[in-house]
């Protein structure tokens, strides 16, 4: 019996997106299932009320057990099927690109979130049309209310994701140099490692889905700066028809683009004082976390989720030979990603 899994999202969640386009490129059965739709009521609910939800279906046909967050479902994804992986095959290249994973999920999520509640354009948009994601039969009254509700709410939160009049420029700044470096990439590779996607393709373009397609202001900014980056991002969305040959396809060590590495200077410039800094606030027992970012503040509340990620890496790092550990770290220096595993 086929037991599709069930994929419990929404069109305008980054991460969502992200695991829908691995889905698609794993070509594993899956049923996508819209957040708050009757089917997804029907589900088992996660411990943390986040998307997207992966469910698995028994023997029976029941979905049984529910997972959240995207990069433990991919792996999970990786011990259950085998063809068309995600992970590159040397471990040096495997670790780079859940670096730049993680750099894709826990920093330029910070520009998604900015360009969709900062900006009148987006606002309006995204309250108007988030709402009918449940059912577009929703009535006009309730459709309203809940525009106002999930506009205010997400106004409110802004803040904790760090999108603040203070640390604007620098995600905005950001957002432009990660345009540019992808472009530079683009006009030469398809995807960072290789003529594969890997973790870190897909969890750029999670964020891109919305960036340089959905958010007026951010898509603007997108098609002016890397055009390449906006279509790279809807191909990639969907590469159930791309060849694959097993593992062929991968760089090695030793021939990692260039362009690819320049990613990790971004990485280093940004997420990686950020990370630090928010685990710092942990261990000295502050609210609010500060770091310099490009010669200006950061601030924002600490948040519990990166702490983890950060352990998370610092734990795939420890676990690496030690040769594979040496290669990582000769292609870290100077980026400023090494300040990570000191
Ligand atoms: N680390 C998670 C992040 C998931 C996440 O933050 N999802 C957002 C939507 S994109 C969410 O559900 N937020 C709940 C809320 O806003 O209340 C992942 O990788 O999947």
């Amino acid at each position: 019996m086929s037991r599709p899994l069930k994929l419990i999202g929404n069109a305008g969640s980054p991460y969502s997106r992200k695991m829908r386009a691995v889905l698609r490129y794993r070509r594993i059965p899956f049923e996508w299932v819209r957040q708050n739709s009757a089917e997804a009521m029907a589900l088992p609910k996660p411990k943390v009320p986040v998307i997207p939800v992966l469910g698995f279906v028994d023997e029976n046909g029941e979905c049984t057990e529910v997972m959240t967050d995207s990069s433990p479902q991919i792996m999970r994804l990786e011990e259950m099927h085998t063809g068309r992986s995600v992970v590159p095959t040397d471990p040096v290249v495997a670790f780079i690109d859940y670096l730049i994973e993680d750099f894709a999920d826990e920093w330029t999520t910070k520009m998604m979130y900015h360009y969709r509640w900062y900006y009148d354009g987006a606002i309006d948009k995204a309250g108007r049309l988030l709402p009918l994601h449940a059912a577009v039969t929703v009535p006009d009254e309730q459709w309203h209310s809940m525009t106002d509700w999930v506009t205010e709410r997400q106004i409110s939160r802004r803040a904790l994701v760090g999108s603040t009049e203070q640390n604007r420029p620098i995600i905005e700044d950001s957002y432009v140099r990660l345009l540019h470096l992808l472009d530079a990439h683009l006009t030469e590779h398809d995807y960072l490692f290789g003529t594969r996607p890997s973790r870190a393709d897909f969890g750029l373009v999670g964020q891109l889905s919305q960036l340089t397609w959905w958010d007026p202001e951010a898509v603007a900014v997108a098609v002016r700066e890397s055009s390449r980056t906006v279509v790279w991002t809807e191909h990639t969305d969907d590469l159930s028809g791309l060849s694959v040959d097993g593992d062929a396809g991968w760089c090695d060590r030793d021939s990692i683009p260039s362009t690819t590495l320049a990613l990790l200077h971004e990485a280093g410039r940004t997420y990686a004082p950020f990370m630090l800094a928010n685990n710092e606030a942990f261990d000295s027992d502050t609210e609010m976390l500060t770091c310099t970012i490009d010669g200006a503040t950061y601030s924002q509340g600490r948040f519990g989720y990166q702490r983890k990620c950060l352990a998370w890496i610092r734990e795939e790092y420890a676990a690496l030979a030690d040769a594979d550990r040496s290669a990582v770290d000769e292609l870290l220096r100077g980026t400023g990603c090494e300040q990570l595993f000191l």
